[in-house]
C-alpha cells in the first residue's frame, strides 16, 4: 500500500451567466492549460480564505464568502509520485472588479458550450458537466503524466 503526503488545494470557478471565467496558466504547475484560479492552502487559513485571496492574486478580482460555493472535492494522484493533490472546488457567481492579467494567470471568459477542453487538465471534461448544471461531485483520478489518466472515480453528492 502507498501513502500519499496530502497537499490541500483550491480551485475557483466564476460563473456569469452563460459564460465561465477561466485562466490561462503561465507558469508553475499546469502550465499552458486553461483552468480555475487557486493554489495551496496556507497554515492559518480556512480553505475558502485561500481560494478568495488565490483568485484575487492571480485573477484581480474580489469575492466574498457569502458568494462563494463549495462544488467539488477532487483527489489527484500520479503515477510513481507519493504526493496527493486534494483539491477543493469553489464556484462564485458574484464578483467585484474587472478580471486582470498578472504574472501567473491570463483571465478570459468563456460560453459554457464551448469551453476549451483540449487545452485543460483532462479530468475538466469529465466533472464540468456537473458544475455546470449546479451539482455538487466528488472525484478521484490517477494520472501517469500530466496528459493520461489510468483510473478514476467520480460521483454526485447531496452534500459534503
Ligand atoms: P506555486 O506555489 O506558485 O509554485 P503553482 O505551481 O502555481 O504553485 P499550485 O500548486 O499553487 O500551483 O496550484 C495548482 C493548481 O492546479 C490548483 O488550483 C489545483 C489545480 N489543479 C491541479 N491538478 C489539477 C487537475 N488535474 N485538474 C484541474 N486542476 C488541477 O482542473
Amino acid at each position: 500500500m502507498s501513502s500519499y503526503t496530502r497537499k490541500l488545494l483550491t480551485l475557483m470557478f466564476i460563473r456569469e451567466g452563460e459564460k465561465v471565467l477561466l485562466g490561462y496558466k503561465k507558469r508553475g504547475f499546469g502550465q499552458g492549460r486553461w483552468n480555475g484560479f487557486g493554489g495551496k492552502v496556507e497554515p492559518g487559513e480556512t480553505p475558502v480564505e485561500a481560494a478568495i485571496r488565490e483568485t484575487k492574486e492571480e485573477a484581480g478580482v474580489d469575492l466574498s464568502v457569502g458568494g462563494v460555493e463549495k462544488v467539488g472535492e477532487l483527489e489527484f494522484t500520479f503515477e510513481g509520485e507519493e504526493v496527493l493533490m486534494h483539491v477543493m472546488v469553489y464556484a462564485s457567481e458574484t464578483y467585484q472588479g474587472t478580471p486582470t492579467e498578472t504574472e501567473e494567470m491570463r483571465p478570459a471568459w468563456f460560453p459554457v458550450s464551448s469551453l476549451p477542453f483540449a487545452q485543460m487538465w483532462p479530468d475538466d471534461s469529465q466533472w464540468f458537466p456537473l458544475l455546470l448544471r449546479g451539482a455538487k461531485f466528488r472525484g478521484a483520478f490517477h494520472f501517469r503524466g500530466h496528459d493520461e489518466i489510468l483510473s478514476q472515480k467520480l460521483e454526485e453528492v447531496k452534500e459534503f
